[in-house]
């Protein structure tokens, strides 16, 4: 599609999203967001970098170490015959110790559906997560981290092409699986471990993995206790290991996802009357934005009311409590087994999720609630900090690479964040672009965030520093914003090979009412039906 037609976007028939009403600012009050009200995007990182500490590197290992490494060689035999017969116990207990003392373990935690603010030490008050806390207290947290988007209503499953490639949304391959995170991982010499969710799972990426299973979604999800199965797997595989090299494990946990079953170990921790509603919360979505009944949003009537919206709350932060906990069991394996120190431990999730705000329950928009996800580093050499750096989930990958001192490999989109933990750069990009199916299209440079629909010819402009909750359009009275900011995103529509125009030849009306989205759910359950009978 040519560059002048996306061009022709019409800001005067922009709706404006409904101010905040006096009750949920009261709402808002006290509640955590993702952002602090301080953040501002970080300009472009200096040139220094990955390049030449590769560089460095090279020197360091062939250069300088390759000589004494081949002088080495020949001592070192004669040197552990005469260690082995001295002290066989010794010898058999760093063994046993598993990895190679040069590169540490490396544990990747990956969970389903978890939005940025639901961990406690990254200030949401009304959460239980004391396992991930302490990994936010000692690790560095990056706030500013994005899935990209999805090209399909199952968000997953793009989100986890983008994060096992390293490519962005429009030019991961699913057939192409050479250089993916896990064979990547085991080329560098890791032993490879995976074990995650079997459903909208790119399952070509993990046939590279040593060990590889997956998760029975259902049955975890409704078994009352998130995360348990792949905590015990986790566990035993911990306590038996004594491979002589170290160890990458990926593992993508199943929740909280829906069907969010917590037990009353988990839900006791919560007071649902409690907890406060998202700054947010919104009754219905104020326009059609093109995905108002997909299967997340049936998951609540319409109008979403508080106590409905609550309930979702109270077994969202149940489930997330349960993997918290297996969590912790999985790291206390390591301390156990004494491999702590030397495990570089990642925390992240695949996107975010509405769970009421903005009128919506899916994940299935751009707003900063379903796009931003948590994401921590923690480990041997990895500093305490946090980042307001702008990155994507596929940044995880070259980031571990980098890391553990593995080859990223050549063309990728991921960059690596070592940069910005070392304190060497204050961002890797200064600019996002985001993507949802053909229904909306977003772009976010420093305080600006402007979102696009272009099927229903909307467009919202926010400034995330005054209004980090996505309150306020201001595309119509900062027309000049508006119009820099879709300059912009159509330049990031080029870099990332979007073809998506902005503008349709006939946009649907984007006024809604809640007996229009009562009507199109119906529509969309009897279509659901009978496209189950023909199979
Ligand atoms: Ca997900």
């Amino acid at each position: 599609m040519a560059t002048g037609c996306r061009r022709r976007w019409v800001r005067e028939s922009s709706l404006d999203v409904s101010p905040a009403t006096d009750h949920s600012k009261q709402l808002c009050a006290g509640l955590p967001t993702p952002h602090g009200p301080d953040r501002r995007s970080p300009p472009l990182p200096k040139a220094k970098s990955v390049f030449q500490r590769r560089q460095n590197r090279y020197y360091a290992t062939v250069i300088i170490r390759q000589p004494i490494r081949n002088l080495l060689g020949i001592i070192m035999p004669r040197m552990l015959i005469l260690l082995c017969c001295l002290s066989t116990p010794l010898f058999a207990i760093q063994a046993a110790g598993g990895a190679d003392a040069g590169k540490p373990n490396v544990l990747f935690l990956f969970t389903d559906d978890p939005r940025a603010d639901t961990i406690a030490a990254l200030g949401n008050k009304h959460i239980q997560t004391p396992n991930l806390d302490e990994l936010v207290r000692s690790g560095f947290v990056f706030h500013n981290a994005y899935c990209m988007g999805s090209t399909m209503p199952a968000v997953c499953n793009p989100s986890r092409h983008m994060m096992h490639s390293g490519m962005s949304l429009f030019r991961y391959d699913p057939k192409q699986i050479q250089g993916t995170f896990g064979e990547t991982m085991k080329r560098a010499g890791y032993y490879t471990y995976h074990e995650s969710k079997r459903g909208n799972t790119p399952h070509t990426y993990h046939t590279a993995y040593d060990k590889s299973r997956y998760l029975n979604d259902q049955a975890e999800r409704t078994s009352g206790h998130h995360g348990r199965t792949a905590a015990v797997h986790a566990v035993k595989f911990l306590k038996d290991y004594d491979r002589d090299q170290p160890f990458f494990m990926y593992i993508g946990f199943a929740g909280p996802h829906d069907p969010r079953v917590a037990a009353e170990e988990w839900k006791s921790l919560y007071d649902p009357a409690g907890l406060p509603l998202p700054g947010n919360y919104k009754p219905v979505h104020p326009f059609d934005n093109g995905e108002m009944v997909i299967r997340d949003e049936q998951l609540a009537p319409w109008p979403r009311t508080e106590e409905v919206v609550r309930e979702h709350l109270h077994d969202y932060y149940a489930c997330i409590s349960s993997i918290d906990h297996n969590i912790g069991r999985i790291i206390a394996a390591l301390k156990e087994t004494g491999q702590f120190e030397n495990t570089i431990i990642v925390f992240s999730s695949d996107h975010g999720l509405a769970v009421g705000s903005h009128g919506l329950f899916g994940k299935q928009s751009l707003y900063e609630h379903s796009m931003n996800s948590p994401l921590i580093f923690s480990g041997p050499r990895i500093p305490h900090g946090e980042s307001d750096a702008l990155c994507y989930l596929f940044d995880i990958f070259p980031t571990v690479c980098d890391l553990v001192g593995a080859p990223i490999p050549e063309g990728i989109d991921g960059k690596s964040l070592v940069p910005v933990i070392e304190g060497k750069a204050e961002g890797v990009r200064d600019t996002l672009f985001f993507a949802y199916r053909d229904v909306m299209r977003a772009v976010r440079q420093g305080d600006w965030k402007l979102i696009r629909y272009p099927q229903v010819n909307v467009t919202q402009l926010f400034n995330l520093r005054e209004d980090p909750l996505e309150l306020n359009n201001l595309s119509v009275s900062n027309p000049e914003q508006a119009d820099r900011m879709i300059e912009l995103l159509i330049k990031q529509q080029d870099a990332y090979d979007d073809k998506q125009p902005l503008v349709v030849e006939n946009p649907q009306p984007a006024a809604i009412t809640v007996e229009m989205i009562n009507k199109a759910a119906e529509q969309a359950a009897t279509k659901k039906r009978k496209a189950k009978r023909r199979k």
